[in-house]
């Protein structure tokens, strides 16, 4: 661990210890959303049971499972450890508190980076179809990031047409899910600078192919294989940064065939809803089908009208939400933890729904309302569901389907007259910051060297660093609570913030990413900066820029990591001298696991707010928030205490832009190469 000015901040153990975490356990209302808060009322009263309801119902959780020290790896457990010594304190087989710790820390790795990236392998297969004139209702939207990426990745591109081209970014795609050589995934290697790739070279986590890393994550892990703390977790890192590469494979894909965003505003929390629309939820992860739905959708307008309603209502939930907000700014319903309250105002008519992060229990809730909750993937079926099949050789025909069951269910829901209650909460919103965005409002000051604009504003001291914001919902944290804390908290301070997920999503609803929030908590620094890229800018922009930019999905950290990439190769530095962290303060997913892993073997210093089952391992708890910082730079900072995890981020940014301003004089005044030392 580097050392901070303040040394209370040295400590990596987390500020609150595990017995005093969870406050008034019995009590539902655990939320600072008052669009939540009032609909809990709601279902509180009519005994609708919720997360909410189901968490509570939970407590206290099992402390082995929670500390990750409970094996269920094959069936002669389950295995616990229950003690420091004799044969209670090892598994059946053997297996050590440290084994068992780091073998389920990884498992989850696994199925991060399994879900980031077949999404990802959606997207390659619909871009070869499409170049193969197999899944004729998708194009080509955006040909010059075609060309980027192709050209990135080492593709010739002159003389190519955009269809030729697209099947050959989708081979060398499929090539990084497959490949049997062990030269290291292409879409990871184009996207990092070469110093990190020397360094997972070194250190044996150059993933070689994505679909190889989870096997090997799930061969290792098995009973009797890999029983090192330390082994297991490289191939963790491996496997992590396999993650990454399918979330670079499905960002740059997406913006490919829906084009790359824009900043476009828009509105957030349940008072989107109207009730006097055919309305629509779009939830879950792919925007394979969210796009569709939202093009077919404007087409169907008319037929919406004339059943009586004043229009579709489309709005999102969750990363598809996030993706149809980028580039059409769908305004968003809520986040994660309170999809099942957006049902339970009784307005929507259908949930659609693809992969990841769909809870099960909206059935029960949707049964109440008489919503239609339809899924459309082979692999994502919810037991008393619709099931419209979604295959992108029919994607039109299945998204027209779908909506004008949404028309159908809403002339039902006129005709029986059932109640409503909307919580008149919302907030505008600005987002659509993909890096080529925000690249270019820097470029309207520096032309130039874009990037400089920010590096520039850190070195002089206006910003103290960057944050990416990133991440879920989990109710050990109130939810939203830590979200909103944490921005207010690094915006006061100065920090520059980017971030997707459903982070943003609290942020939005909470009225954080538009300007007013500058006025009312951005430091002076920040404002300063926030308002000289505005001024630079204005001719293009429809509205002031916000006090955090949004970069949209999960998968899109891949953004970030291009962002911070671009800084290193600017400062002339490996990625932990720039000064960056990143935070998921209600962290939750196997996904966030997985983000987590690679973000810190990226370099950067990374806070989780809700802890994960490490607790059980002092050997395991050591390597990742401290150890990690000697091999790769970057750390976990585990933290559930929303204040505390502030004061950490800003002081590892302090420390960072110290000790990299302070090198940068040196090699100024004795004429030498920048000390690289971390
Ligand atoms: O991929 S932030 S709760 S929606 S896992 Fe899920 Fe977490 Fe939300 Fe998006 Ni990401
Ligand atoms: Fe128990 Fe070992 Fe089996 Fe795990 S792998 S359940 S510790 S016997």
């Amino acid at each position: 661990m580097p050392r901070f000015r303040d040394t209370s901040l040295q400590n990596s153990k987390p500020s609150v210890d595990r017995k005093n975490r969870i406050k008034e356990p019995k009590n539902i209302m655990r939320t600072v959303d008052p669009a939540a808060l009032e609909i809990l009322e709601y279902t509180k009263e009519n005994n609708i049971i919720t997360a909410f309801d189901r968490w509570s119902a939970q407590q206290p959780q099992c402390a082995f499972g929670y500390q990750g020290i409970c094996c269920r790896i094959c069936f002669a457990g389950p295995c616990r450890i229950k003690g420091v010594e004799g044969p209670g304190s090892m598994g059946i087989c053997g297996a050590r508190d440290y084994t068992i710790v780091a073998r389920n820390a990884i498992r989850m790795m696994a199925g991060g980076c399994s879900a980031h990236s077949d999404h990802g392998r959606e997207l390659v297969e619909v871009l070869y179809h499409l170049a193969e004139g197999h899944a004729p209702d998708y194009e080509v939207r955006d040909p010059d990031k075609l060309r980027r990426v192709a050209k990135k990745i080492g593709l010739e591109i002159e003389g190519k047409s955009d269809l030729d081209l697209a099947k050959e970014v989708a081979e060398v795609a499929f090539e990084d899910y497959g490949r049997h050589t062990s030269e290291g995934c292409k879409f990871l290697k184009a996207n990092i600078c070469e110093k990190r790739i020397k360094k997972y070279e070194e250190t044996d986590t150059m993933p070689r192919a994505i679909d190889r890393e989870v096997v090997e994550v799930m061969h290792r892990t098995h009973v009797g294989v890999d029983a090192d703390p330390v082994n297991l977790i490289f191939g963790g890192i491996k496997c992590s940064l396999a993650d990454v590469t399918g979330e670079h494979i499905s960002t740059d894909i997406s913006d490919i065939l829906f084009g790359t965003p824009k900043p476009v505003m828009s509105e957030a929390n349940l008072g989107v809803i109207d009730p006097d629309k055919v309305n629509i939820i779009v939830h879950g992860h792919n925007p394979v089908l969210s796009q569709m739905v939202v093009d077919t959708a404007r087409e169907l307008e008319e037929e919406a009208k004339a059943a009586g309603a004043k229009g579709i209502g489309i709005s999102g939930i969750c990363c598809t939400g996030n993706e149809v907000l980028m580039r059409n700014g769908v305004p968003i319903a809520t986040s994660y933890m309170a999809q099942e309250l957006a049902i339970a105002t009784g307005a929507i008519d259908v949930m659609v729904v693809d992969v990841q992060c769909i809870m099960p229990g909206l059935r029960n809730v949707c049964e109440c309302f008489n919503t239609k909750l339809v899924t459309t993937m082979s692999i994502s079926k919810i037991p008393g569901s619709y099931h419209f099949s979604f295959e992108d050789s029919k994607a039109k025909k299945s998204a027209e389907a779908i909506i004008r069951l949404a028309i159908e269910a809403y002339k039902d829901r006129k005709n029986t007259g059932r109640p409503v209650r909307i919580p008149q909460f919302k907030n505008k919103l600005m987002a659509g910051f993909s890096l080529e965005a925000l690249l270019d409002l820097f470029a309207a000051i520096n032309p130039d060297n874009p990037i400089k604009v920010l590096t520039d504003a850190i070195i002089n001291g206006e910003i103290a660093g960057v944050c990416a914001l990133a991440g879920c919902n989990n109710l050990e944290a109130v939810y939203e609570k830590n979200h909103t804390e944490i921005v207010k908290e690094l915006a006061k301070n100065n920090v520059f913030m980017v971030g997707t997920g459903c982070v943003m999503q609290a942020a939005a609803k909470h009225g954080l990413l538009n300007y007013e929030a500058v006025e009312k908590y951005a430091g002076p620094g920040l404002k300063r900066f926030i308002d000289r890229l505005y001024e630079a800018n204005k001719d293009k922009l429809s509205d002031k820029l916000p006090l955090a930019f949004h970069m949209g999905s999960c998968v899109d950290n891949s953004r970030i990591l291009d962002l911070w990439t671009e800084m290193a190769n600017a400062l002339n530095v490996d990625v932990p001298k720039v000064p960056f962290v990143a935070t998921a303060p209600e962290g939750m997913s196997e996904k966030a696991v997985a983000i987590g892993t690679w973000v810190v073997a990226s370099g950067i210093p990374c806070h989780v707010g809700a802890m994960p089952p490490l607790e059980g391992s002092n050997l395991v708890w050591s390597v990742v928030t401290c150890i990690a910082h000697d091999v790769f730079g970057g750390y976990f900072i585990l933290e559930t205490d929303p204040q505390e995890a502030a004061k950490k981020l800003l002081a590892a940014l302090e420390y960072r832009a110290w000790k990299l301003k302070v090198h940068m004089k040196a090699a100024e005044e004795y004429g030498t190469e920048l000390c690289q030392a971390f």
